[in-house]
């Protein structure tokens, strides 16, 4: 019997966990719709993987926090007659690490930008579509700073429990249309958010996993993989999911 092949729409996928999960599904057969801010990577990683796992890639530019990049995203599905079976809201960051009376409004615009408006247009465009077919997924990923609270944290957890509260609302809303919403929120994984975080500071973000094994983003991919092909009546709430080493978000244990 012949499976229909299924797509999988993933934002901030030019890099970490992102790429991972893109890397993942294609690996898989998904059918795929990336996104990010730049071109030239999501377009190579497009082009990579479309020949790689002979499945349909689509890369596209755009950022989140425009609310026109949901438009222009919309018009893209309708023009190529897409349909979202997945939705990963993944694209976020963290700006900064100061003491909340030392912390730079624009960083925290960003954060508040990025991490919960830009994942709420992209959910307020998608979800309707998964509404009127009455299936699809929306997978976000969260973080044990949507947890827990640590050291100069602040506005980056702050946007991190809105995801955490967000997810548990979006399912509420969407489960009598057959819709699953579940969130996937990890410890500390090696990406370039530390570099991000740190205004491409290297050397203050590889300090940031030294000493200890950190997840890797295909760790997280694997969870993003497990709960999007579970049965239909079967649907992972919430998943969190941290190094051995991290057994709370203030803690890591590293061998000097
Ligand atoms: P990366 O910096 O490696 O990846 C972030 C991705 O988000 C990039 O692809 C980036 O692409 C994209 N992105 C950022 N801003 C925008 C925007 N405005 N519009 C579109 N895309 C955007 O970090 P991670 O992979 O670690 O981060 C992914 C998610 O995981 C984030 O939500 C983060 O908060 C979360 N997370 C990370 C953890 C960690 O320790 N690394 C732990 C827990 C959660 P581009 O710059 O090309 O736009
Ligand atoms: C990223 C993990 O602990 O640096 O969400 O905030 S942490």
């Amino acid at each position: 019997m012949k499976t229909e092949t299924k797509t999988a729409l993933i934002t901030g996928a030019s890099s970490g966990i992102g790429e991972a999960c893109a890397r993942r599904f294609a690996r898989g057969g998904w059918n795929l719709i990336l996104l990010a801010r730049r071109e030239e990577r999501i377009k190579t990683l497009a082009t990579a993987l479309a020949s790689e796992y002979q499945v349909q890639v689509h890369g596209l530019s755009a950022d989140v926090r425009r609310p026109q990049a949901a438009g222009m995203l919309l018009d893209y599905l309708s023009a190529h007659r897409l349909e979202v079976d997945l939705l990963v809201n993944n694209a976020g960051l963290a700006v900064g690490l100061e003491p909340i009376h030392e912390g730079f409004v624009d960083d925290w615009e960003r954060m508040i930008d990025t991490n919960i408006k830009g994942l709420l247009y992209i959910t307020r465009a998608i979800s309707p579509l998964m509404v009127a077919r009455k299936s699809g997924h929306i997978v976000n990923i969260g973080s044990i700073a949507g947890k827990e609270n640590y050291p100069a944290g602040n506005v980056y957890s702050a946007t991190k429990f809105a995801v955490d509260g967000l997810t548990k609302g979006m399912r509420i809303d969407l489960a009598p249309h057959g819709v699953k919403v579940t969130q996937v929120a990890p410890g500390a994984v090696e990406t370039e958010f530390s570099l991000v975080r740190f205004k491409d500071d290297e050397k203050r973000a590889d300090l940031v996993y030294q000493g200890f094994t950190p997840l890797r983003g295909e760790d997280v991919a694997e969870a993003v993989w497990f709960a999007a092909n579970l049965p239909p009546h079967v649907n992972v709430n919430d998943l969190l999911l941290m190094p051995t080493a991290q057994p709370c978000a203030t803690i890591i244990h590293r061998k000097t």
